[in-house]
C-alpha cells in the first residue's frame, strides 16, 4: 500500500520519464541501407527522489490493480507526442520518425481512450500515422470485441498496433488474422535463445512466415547479438529493436544521437 501512495505522489510531482529505445530497419532495400533508424520504443521510467530510476517491472503492476496505470499511461502518451513534435521540427531531416507507447488493458477499458488521443493530436499538431500503440496478446483475449471495435477506431485515424511481445501468449492464430494490426513484435525471449534449427529457432521462422503471408511487418525485439541479427534477417524480418543497436536512451541522450547522426 505504500507503494500505491508514491506513485500517487509521483503522479502528482510528475516523477516519470520516458526513455527511449530506437527500432531499426534490419534488412533495407535498394534505397536505404539496413541500420536505419526508423522509431522509439517509449518506455516508462520512475525518477524517484531516493532510489533514483526505477524500472517498470517495480511498480507497473501495482499501477494496473490500482487503476493508476491509465493516468500514467495518459501521461505517456501526451508526453511521448509532445517530444515527437518537437523532435520533427529541430531534427526535421530525420523524419518521419514514429514512437511506440505501450498500453495495459486498463486504458481500453476506460472507454474514453479515443477522444483522449484525439484531443492531444489535436493539440500537438501531430497525424495518427506517427504512432504506434503496443497491446499484449492476453489483452486480446480478455475482450476480444471491445478491443476490435477500439482498433478499428484506431486503424481509422492512421494509428498503428503492434501486438507486443508475440508468442508468449495463447492460440494467437486462431484470431490473428480477424485483428485490424500492422505488426507484431517477437518477444525477446524467443530471440535470446535463437540456436540454428533449434524449437526457439523454428518459433521465430514461423511468426516471420506467418507475419508476412498476414501481410503484417515484424519487429524482433531483444537483438543482443551480430549472430542473432543475421538469422533474423536471413528469415526475413524487417525491423529490429535490442542492445546491439542501443539500450533505452534518456530524452537528453536522444537529442544528442539525433544531433549528430544528422
Ligand atoms: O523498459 P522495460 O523493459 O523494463 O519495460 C518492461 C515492460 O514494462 C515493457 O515490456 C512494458 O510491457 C511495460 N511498460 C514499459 N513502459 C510502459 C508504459 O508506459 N505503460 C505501460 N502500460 N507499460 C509499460
Ligand atoms: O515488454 P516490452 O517488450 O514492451 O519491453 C521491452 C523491454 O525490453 C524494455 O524494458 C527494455 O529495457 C528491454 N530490452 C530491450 N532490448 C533488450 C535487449 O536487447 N536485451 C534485454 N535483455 N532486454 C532488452
Ligand atoms: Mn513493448
Ligand atoms: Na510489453
Amino acid at each position: 500500500l505504500t507503494i500505491e501512495t508514491d506513485i500517487r505522489k509521483a503522479i502528482e510531482r510528475e516523477e516519470f520519464v520516458i526513455y527511449y529505445q530506437p527500432i531499426v530497419d534490419i534488412l533495407g532495400d535498394g534505397q536505404s541501407k539496413a541500420g536505419r533508424l526508423i522509431g522509439f520504443e517509449a518506455l516508462l521510467r520512475w525518477q524517484h527522489p531516493t532510489r533514483g530510476l526505477v524500472l517498470p517491472k517495480e511498480f507497473v503492476s501495482i499501477a494496473e490493480e490500482t487503476g493508476l496505470i491509465v493516468q500514467i499511461d495518459r501521461w505517456m502518451l501526451y508526453k511521448a507526442c509532445q517530444h515527437l513534435a518537437d523532435w520533427k521540427v529541430k531534427f526535421a531531416t530525420h523524419f518521419p520518425i514514429k514512437v511506440n507507447i505501450n498500453l495495459s488493458v486498463q486504458d481500453i477499458r476506460q472507454g474514453n481512450l479515443i477522444e483522449y488521443i484525439d484531443q492531444i493530436l489535436a493539440q500537438i499538431g501531430l497525424e495518427g500515422d506517427c504512432i504506434t500503440l503496443e497491446i499484449t496478446e492476453s489483452m486480446l483475449i480478455e475482450n476480444i470485441s471491445q478491443t476490435i471495435d477500439l482498433l478499428s477506431q484506431l486503424k481509422s485515424r492512421k494509428i498503428k498496433i503492434s501486438i507486443d511481445d508475440f508468442g508468449t501468449g495463447y492460440s494467437s492464430l486462431n484470431y490473428l488474422h480477424r485483428l485490424p494490426a500492422d505488426n507484431l513484435k517477437i518477444d525477446r525471449s524467443f530471440v535470446s535463445q535463437m540456436q540454428q534449427g533449434n524449437r526457439n529457432y523454428q518459433v521465430v521462422s514461423t511468426i516471420i512466415a506467418l507475419s508476412n503471408q498476414l501481410g503484417l511487418a515484424v519487429v524482433a525485439e531483444g537483438i543482443e547479438t551480430p549472430q542473432q541479427l543475421q538469422w533474423l534477417q536471413e528469415l526475413g524480418c524487417e525491423f529490429g529493436q535490442g542492445y546491439l543497436f542501443s539500450k533505452p536512451l534518456s530524452h537528453q541522450t536522444v537529442e544528442a544521437l539525433l544531433t549528430t547522426s544528422k
